[in-house]
């Protein structure tokens, strides 16, 4: 749950009569926290190598985002664009990327694959996130696939 403040204002209406009559109303403003900051990539690009036969779990590559405002509207969740290569898997909590499923590399056919990772900040309030459509940052993922990851 993210800071935030109430200010009560309390307005007294009077006249002018004899004795002057009065009347008092209470408002409560309740102060909502501005998201001011968008997550920020510790790197645009980054470079992944995953072998052929990198089985189920694999890590390929952390990545990492960080926010500087308080409460929900600095914490990150990562996710993978839906334009990714479904091989992989993202940990939304840490942006660990993982091997979804083993099998499906193929270095000679398709030798580069990319990754579109989306860090959000507000993950839980919606209400609130819609105000982030900018606090999103993407970056791309290169992924290099080369056979038992040997090098020439
Ligand atoms: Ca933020």
């Amino acid at each position: 749950m993210e800071p935030s403040g109430t200010l009560t204002l309390r307005l007294v209406a009077t006249d002018n009569g004899l004795p002057p009559l009065t009347s008092t109303a209470t408002i409560n403003v309740i102060v909502d926290p501005i998201n001011m900051y968008s997550p920020v990539f510790s790197n645009q690009t980054y470079t992944a190598l995953v072998s052929e036969d990198a089985p189920v779990g694999s890590m390929v590559i952390q990545v990492t985002a960080t926010d500087n405002d308080q409460g929900d509207f600095g914490k990150i969740k990562y996710r993978l664009e839906s334009s990714s290569d479904k091989n992989f898997l993202i940990n939304p909590d840490d942006g660990t990327i993982t091997v979804a499923r083993d099998g499906q590399f193929d270095a000679v056919k398709n030798p580069k694959l990319t990754l579109e990772v989306v860090a959000t900040d507000s993950p839980n309030n919606s209400l609130k996130s819609k105000y982030s459509n900018c606090y999103v940052r993407k970056l791309k993922i290169f992924l290099n696939i080369g056979a038992n990851m040997h090098f020439r």
